[in-house]
């Protein structure tokens, strides 16, 4: 087992991985940015480094001076969190090219997840259902055409190696299509320095449900089920649940069945997510995310299991220990992300918590690193604080939300707090009826 884990982030999610680390009996290292010098992750760790000015780019996206932290301190292990180098095959390389352990896939998985078309490929060809598409890369408009007569309009054309909604153009008829693939060709090669292209039907009202796998380095793969990431708003998620409440049961088995045998076949190893698309009873692939990601509480709480903790002690060389059927679901869990932003217009409001009062009692869950007294950045995400509830049935973990966020007092920067009371109270969300698109009306509305 490791001695000492480097974090290589800031905000909850470091607090979260301390945790896990203290727990098991390693060290921790903090790095923080000049502006996070009194952020709760630096005053929790074992040891921080100060690794540069404000501006991500500059600190917590700065390869060399997390490199360096982690030399000067003996740390045996670097742990991404979410954002930031999580997804850097070339950052998960250094790492292991320093003698250190990357806490997290190989590089060549994540590199392979990073671009759409060969993970869609790799997932295909192991048995995974897509969406109806492109083979590939489109090379020119005349395929783009042809693949769109076949497939029938509205087609999306999305960007190799886009993902999380950039670089993604509609066509609703032929007259459309010339137009979206050259956008997106040009989007796709100013944004991310790559102008592969690839096309899909667009299903116009679909769910976005997503599978939690974990494997080791041993061959064993298990699913922790799935989640409803459905409620967003610009591709920012405000409201996750687990389970599903448009997916059975028998629903889940298949599609993990699936997911683990594939995910087995290409020797993958430690967290991920497949995300699918799910309309009309079925479901399509579209990504898979390689890293732990910000709503992983609510499936550690129906599955009762420490996904931070597996993720090191797989690092490390050890096997799961259990099987698929070890693994069980229990009552069901949501997660509201709670952010420094106005709940109307959604700016970003930085500044001091003059108070903070999370709430508590039973199956109430608050992952944040907020303090009375803090003052929150510009330079970062707006995300503050994680309400995760967790009860017995879909109806009493709404009761028991509502309960908690009006215990929820954060004074001083306004956060979404309030918006989150108004969706708890709706009758569409109260009955699982919602879509992809729901969040975004209902804000306008
Ligand atoms: C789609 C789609 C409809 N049809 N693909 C957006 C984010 C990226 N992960 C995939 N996205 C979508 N892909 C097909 N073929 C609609 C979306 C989409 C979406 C997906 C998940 C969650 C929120 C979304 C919001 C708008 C569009």
């Amino acid at each position: 087992m490791f001695q000492k884990i480097l974090i290589a982030n800031r905000g909850e999610i470091a607090l979260r991985i301390q945790r896990a680390c203290r727990e098991l009996g390693i060290g921790t290292v903090a790095v923080h940015s000049t502006a996070d010098a009194e952020a709760m992750h630096v005053r929790l760790a074992d040891e921080s480094v100060c690794i540069g000015p404000p501006a991500a780019k500059d600190s917590y996206l700065n390869i060399p001076a997390i490199l360096s932290a982690a030399a000067i301190t003996g740390a045996d292990a670097i742990h991404p969190g979410y954002g930031f180098l999580s997804e850097n095959a070339g950052f998960a390389e250094m790492v292991e090219a320093h003698g250190l352990t990357f806490i997290g896939p190989s590089a060549s998985h994540i590199r392979m997840m990073g671009d759409k078309i060969a993970a869609k490929s790799a997932m295909a060809s192991l048995g995974v259902p897509l969406v109806p598409g492109s083979d590939g890369a489109l090379p020119d408009l005349e395929t783009a055409r042809a693949v769109a007569d076949k497939i029938m309009y509205p087609v999306l054309i999305k960007a190799a190696a886009g993902g999380g909604g950039r670089g993604m153009k509609v066509a609703q008829a032929p007259s459309e299509l010339e137009d979206a693939f050259r956008v997106a060709r040009t989007e796709a090669r100013t944004a991310f320095g790559n102008d592969a292209v690839y096309m899909e039907k667009y299903l116009d009202r679909p769910r976005h449900i997503e599978l939690q796998v974990f494997a080791d380095s041993h061959g064993n793969v298990v699913h922790f089920g799935e989640r409803d990431c459905s409620l967003q708003r610009r591709h920012q998620k405000l409201l996750e649940e687990a389970g599903s409440p448009a997916i059975s049961a028998a629903q889940r088995d298949a599609l993990g069945a699936t997911a683990t045998a594939a995910l087995a076949k290409l020797g993958y190893r430690n967290a991920g997510t497949l995300e699918f698309l799910y309309q009309d009873g079925q479901f399509a692939f579209i990504e898979m995310n390689t890293r732990l990601q910000v709503e992983h509480p609510v499936t550690e709480m129906v599955c009762n299991v420490d996904l931070v903790r597996e993720q090191i002690r797989i690092a490390a060389g050890a096997a799961l220990g259990y099987g698929q059927e070890d693994i069980s679901f229990h009552g069901h869990a949501i997660e509201c992300r709670i952010t420094a932003e106005d709940p109307h217009t959604f700016m970003p409001t930085p500044g001091r918590v003059t108070a903070f009062h999370a709430p508590g009692g039973l199956g109430v869950r608050v992952d944040s690193a907020l303090y009375a007294g803090y003052f929150v950045p510009p330079f970062y995400d707006s995300m503050v604080a994680k309400l995760i509830v967790h009860a017995p049935t879909r109806l009493d973990a709404i009761n028991r939300l509502r309960r908690a966020l009006d215990e929820f007092a954060v004074l001083g920067i306004q956060t979404t707090i309030p918006l989150h009371r108004r969706i708890v109270d709706d009758r569409s969300f109260q009955e699982g009826d919602y879509t992809i698109h729901w969040l975004e009306r209902f804000v306008a509305g």
